[in-house]
């Protein structure tokens, strides 16, 4: 076999590999605003089946400027939005985005997002030997949960 084989192969095993460490995913919507919103959020339930600890590390959308993972705080009566870096999932642990909480931060929206409608998102994650996960997922549009 030559090199370029091998790394080939490799290469293939890895992404096969990658996908048993997903974690499954539950309840993907995303929060239809009101027209012309700047931001929008998204929610769902991740839950790692997986034998390896990950974290939630990013997330992605061709449908929008900017995406970031926020968690919501309350300070001083005050609701605050922080950006989260790295949310650890440990094996058969799960995480809850939901209103009021955890969430996908959407912002300038490239596109019309209308109730009906589901947008893309790809969430990122890393092990903990620091190989990175893409996970694809379809957020339906909708007025509420
Ligand atoms: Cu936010």
């Amino acid at each position: 076999m030559n090199k370029l084989m091998v790394f080939a192969l490799g290469c293939f095993m890895l992404t096969a590999q990658a996908t048993e460490h997903l974690p499954t995913v539950d309840n993907a919507w995303l929060r239809a605003g009101p027209p012309n919103a700047k931001m929008l959020a998204a929610y769902a339930t991740l839950t790692n089946k997986s034998d390896n600890n990950i974290a939630l590390v990013g997330a992605d959308s061709e449908a929008f400027a900017m995406t970031e993972i926020h968690r919501t705080i309350e300070v001083d009566g005050v609701f605050k939005m922080r950006e989260q870096k790295a949310l650890p999932m440990k094996a058969g642990e799960s995480l809850t985005m939901e209103p009021g909480g955890l969430h996908i931060m959407l912002m300038m929206p490239k596109q019309d997002i209308e109730v009906g409608q589901s947008v893309t998102i790809s969430l990122r994650y890393e092990k903990e030997n620091g190989e990175s996960l893409i996970q694809t997922i379809n957020f339906d549009v909708k007025k509420s949960q």
